[in-house]
């Protein structure tokens, strides 16, 4: 396993359309093993391949919490060309935050349940019902998928202010 650099704003890769993986390659595997190391690493509850600068349609999370005793142990999942079958009305309000964006958090509102196919390693084809962090969490990486970042459903105001940060500190970081 290895660790990859993961992409921040204002990087236009972030932007891309990422797409979808035809076959689970040994390449696509070592891709998957390396996210989740850089996942627990930074550490996020899942992560897009795009954020490793890979448009591939693959996402690992782990939304494991702390037991009784203290421990937190993994429960490593990865989606495969996942799609969103169906979207509650209800919606929910969580405070988000991404990776790419990073220090940065605010409320998105989203659809409370959503259902969602998507291929496993083996190439099985499953489709879940997710609720609660989990369906906040798939919506957000299947956006990332698409281009499309949590600071997108913010008004312009915000937008436009973390937006600037961002290149604000990588021309500095340039100079
Ligand atoms: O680690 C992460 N936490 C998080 C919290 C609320 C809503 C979404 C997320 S995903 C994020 C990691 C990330 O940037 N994934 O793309
Ligand atoms: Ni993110």
């Amino acid at each position: 396993m290895a660790l990859r650099e993961i992409i921040i704003l204002p990087d236009k890769q972030l932007r891309l359309v990422s797409k979808p993986i035809e076959k689970v390659t040994p390449e696509i595997r070592k891709l998957a093993d390396d996210m989740f190391e850089t996942m627990y690493d930074a550490p996020g509850i899942g992560l897009a391949a795009i954020q490793v600068a890979q448009p591939l349609r693959l996402i690992t999370m782990d939304l494991a919490k702390r037991d009784e005793s203290g421990e937190t142990k993994h429960e490593p999942r990865v989606f495969i060309n996942p799609e969103i079958l169906a979207s509650s009305a209800e919606l929910s309000t969580y405070e988000e935050g991404c990776l790419s964006i990073p220090e940065y958090y605010e409320e998105v509102e989203r659809p409370a349940k959503v259902r969602v196919r998507f291929t496993d390693l083996d190439g099985k084809v499953h489709e879940e019902d997710a609720e609660g962090l989990y369906a906040t969490c798939i919506q957000h990486e299947i956006d990332h998928l698409n281009g499309v970042l949590f600071v997108d459903y913010l008004s312009k105001l915000k937008r436009d202010r973390v937006m600037k940060k961002f290149e604000k500190a990588a021309k500095r970081a340039a100079e």
